[in-house]
């Protein structure tokens, strides 16, 4: 079939909307049309070329949610019409990874992932010439349609509205996640969060839900002080305003240190103030954000010989399949919200004018709706 997408055919180039072909799905395969996909940082980092595993020419998009169209030989938990949400971390519930309970790393296709194919080694989309097109973080949904393996869609409840919920294939999950999953928590915690961004505001809801005392926010923007106020940060700090160290600072405010620090910025200098601002003895500190190529992480091996641990967390330690369908239930429950944050709307065409929202820090999330 042909469907409609945008490319990104060089690195930091502007994508490119156009036609493409797509095959339909072979065995284990599921054809989704997707109707509504966020635009992360992760997108615009491999799009400007800071990814060292990012590939030309592919199309781009983690953050999706659309509609089963067409399955494959052997798929059996999906049909055509179900209501979907991609992911980028499938859950295969095979392998050694997903039968160990200390990570949500399945993989089973992380191999052909990587390398932007299908788990056969081939690619579904081309050019209406017939050159391949590569598929991203195998989901690629800044296309209309879209090929995913049967173990990397979450299948949800089809009252909910795709516009909001493709947020929870990547932001609300990493975020919220990285408070209950990874960091587990517990009530009456002081945590600091650096990044107020998509993901840092997930980050700060999921402290506000897990029953956190003290949630302190940084960032350089103070445009997201209001956002961040209102999902449960309690304290700002914009670095450019501190006299002197960050850190002296940020650990007097928490009173000895916070109990868990969050980098939702991916700046490795910041990594290094979110690990140094946790309290001595027993503060956690998580890194979330992704650092472009090359980029290397310090510290004086004493912060961590004195108590302190550094940690790090993909898709906020979620199982796709096991646990997206009961985060759509919260949102549906009113126990989470996303509609704020959601302050970009767009078609296709446009989607370029999302990553300059980006750019500029004037979005949180740009939604594209097809
Ligand atoms: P975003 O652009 O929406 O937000 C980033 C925020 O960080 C902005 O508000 C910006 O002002 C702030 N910031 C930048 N530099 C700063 C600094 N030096 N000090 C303080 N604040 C600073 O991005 P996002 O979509 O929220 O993504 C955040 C990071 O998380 C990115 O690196 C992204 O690639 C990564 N990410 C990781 C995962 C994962 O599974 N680990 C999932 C999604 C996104
Ligand atoms: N390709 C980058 C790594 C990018 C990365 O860390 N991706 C996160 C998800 S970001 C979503 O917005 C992730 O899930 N990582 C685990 C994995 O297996 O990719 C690089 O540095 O090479
Ligand atoms: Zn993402």
């Amino acid at each position: 079939m042909r469907t409609r997408a945008a490319v990104a055919i060089q690195a930091g180039k502007p994508l490119e909307v156009m036609d493409v072909n797509l095959e339909g799905p072979r065995a284990g395969e599921v054809l989704v049309e997707i109707k509504a996909t966020g635009l992360c940082h992760t997108d615009e980092f491999t799009r400007s070329g800071a990814d060292p595993e990012g590939l030309f020419p592919a199309i781009l998009g983690h953050e999706g949610a659309g509609v089963v169209v067409e399955v494959g030989p052997g798929v059996t938990s999906l049909k055509p019409g179900d209501h979907v949400i991609p992911l980028y971390t499938p859950e295969c519930r095979e392998c050694e990874y997903c039968l160990n309970p200390k990570t949500n790393l399945c993989q089973s296709i992380r191999e052909t992932q990587g390398k932007g194919l299908m788990p056969d080694g081939t690619s579904r989309f081309s050019t209406l010439d017939g050159d391949p097109i590569l598929h991203y973080m195998g989901c690629s949904t800044f296309a209309n349609h879209t090929v995913l393996p049967e173990i990397a869609l979450a299948k949800v409840r089809p009252d909910a509205p795709f516009d909001k919920i493709c947020y929870i294939g990547c932001g609300v999950t990493t975020g919220i996640g990285a408070v209950i999953n990874t960091a587990k928590v517990e009530i009456g915690s002081r945590a600091i969060v650096f990044g107020l961004g998509g993901i840092g505001l997930n980050v700060i809801q999921g402290l506000r839900l897990a029953g956190a005392d003290q949630i302190v926010g940084v960032d350089l923007n103070p445009s997201k002080v209001e956002m961040a106020t209102r999902f449960g940060m309690t304290d700002f700090v914009n670095p450019s305003e501190v006299e002197g160290d960050l850190v002296p600072y940020l650990v007097n405010l928490t009173k000895g240190g916070a109990d868990y620090t969050f980098d939702a910025t991916g700046n490795v200098g910041v990594m290094r103030t979110a690990l140094e601002s946790a309290h001595k003895g027993w503060g956690e500190s998580i890194i979330i954000g992704v650092a472009p190529a090359g980029a290397e992480i310090s510290t004086r091996p004493f912060q961590l010989v004195t108590g302190r641990s550094w940690r790090g967390t993909a898709f906020g330690g979620a199982r796709g399949r096991t646990d997206v369908p009961k985060i759509v239930d919260w949102y549906m429950e009113e126990k989470i919200e996303i509609d704020p944050m959601i302050t970009h709307t767009m078609g296709l065409d446009d989607i370029n004018h999302g990553f300059d929202l980006m750019h500029k820090g004037e979005s949180i999330r740009s939604v594209v709706l097809y």
